[in-house]
């Protein structure tokens, strides 16, 4: 028997570049699709955990026909939440890594009538995990085109979806999760972009 889940997901991995020449899109690599429970499972115990991976790799879990880039047509107006967790000796960042996809895959970071959440990533980088969570807008009024445009509340739905997040990854009250455009992360070049919210 198995148990279908609400969306079908698709995993990704980053590569770690061998070279100078190597452009980010080259390094990401589609790696599966499933959806069931029971798929997820086979896949989760085949595959390295984070905490395995090479400096510079990334996994990313998405909607099944989003790829996880900034350009894609549904992640270009978005934007994302992350943390990053700079203890990576005494963090369990396999547990957190498996909890955040749970809950991205379970449907529990946002309601039924929202479509925000495009999918989740964890970076192993010197010094630091990090664990994001792309959603399709920014909140912002001026976004146009896209089906939420001027729907009011979208900022609130951005930022329940963030509290959410936040408890996903068990970080303390203390902690503060950010929330940062793509576009501002693909213009600054980096995506260390100035957080629009917090949590
Ligand atoms: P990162 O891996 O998100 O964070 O971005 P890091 O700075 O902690 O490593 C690193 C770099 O990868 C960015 O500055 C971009 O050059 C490239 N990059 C990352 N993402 C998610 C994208 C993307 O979606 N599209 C493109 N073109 N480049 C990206």
């Amino acid at each position: 028997v198995k148990h279908p889940l609400m969306n079908s997901w698709t995993l990704w991995f980053t590569k770690p570049p061998s070279g100078k020449g190597d452009n980010w899109n080259e390094l990401l690599k589609e790696v599966i699709s499933f959806d069931s429970v029971e798929e997820f499972w086979g896949i989760y115990n085949n595959i390295t955990p984070a905490s395995e991976l090479a400096m510079k790799s990334d996994y990313h879990l998405f909607k099944t026909g989003v790829r996880p880039e900034w350009e894609d047509s549904q992640n270009k107006h978005g934007g994302k939440w992350a943390f990053q967790f700079k203890d990576k000796k005494t963090i369990n960042i396999d547990a957190l890594w498996l909890h955040v996809m749970l809950a991205a895959i379970g449907e529990t970071l946002e309601d039924e009538n929202d479509s925000e959440v495009m999918g989740v990533v964890v970076n192993v980088r010197k010094g630091f995990y990090r664990i994001g969570l792309w959603t399709r807008t920014t909140g912002s009024p001026e976004r146009g085109k896209n089906a939420n445009a001027g729907k009011a509340g979208n900022a609130e739905t951005l930022l329940k979806i963030g509290k959410r997040f936040k408890e996903a990854l068990s970080v303390g009250d203390g902690d503060v999760v950010e929330f940062s455009g793509h576009a501002d992360a693909a213009h600054s070049g980096s995506t260390r972009a100035k957080a629009k919210f917090t949590v």
